[in-house]
């Protein structure tokens, strides 16, 4: 009889704890949630560029996606490992990066004005 409503003590602390771990887990998740692309607004107007070396928080692997709206063509240029590089004409383009694993901080440029646009510090 003892034995028995130990065990059956036991069993209810021991699913206790595992609903406890589930729960832990699944916040977890949301937390470090890296699939919600980050969509990056970018304007080049008579040599002006906006946003201008503002930084960004980025989760490693989380997409990222440049809205470029220009006057002129140029080339966006991403200084991750290895380095990527978008070549834009006037009006409006979208480039979807290939997502950044290495966390630190990653300069966007505009290569031909040679100015920052964005930060993207990886976390
Ligand atoms: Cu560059």
């Amino acid at each position: 009889m003892m034995v028995k409503s130990c065990w059956t003590l036991t069993a209810r602390a021991l699913s206790l704890v595992l609903v406890l771990l589930l729960a832990g887990c699944a916040q977890d998740e949301r937390s470090t949630d890296n699939t919600t692309p980050i969509e990056i607004a970018v304007t080049i107007e008579g040599g002006d560029v906006t946003p201008s070396g503002e930084r960004i928080d980025v989760k490693r692997g989380q997409p990222i996606e440049f809205d470029v709206t220009a006057d002129t063509s140029g080339q966006l240029h991403v200084h991750s490992d290895p380095a990527q590089s978008f070549d834009y004409e006037p009006g409006t383009s979208t480039f979807r990066l290939t997502p950044i694993e290495l966390p630190g901080v990653v300069e966007v440029e505009e290569e031909d004005l040679g100015q920052t646009i964005v930060q993207l510090e990886i976390r």
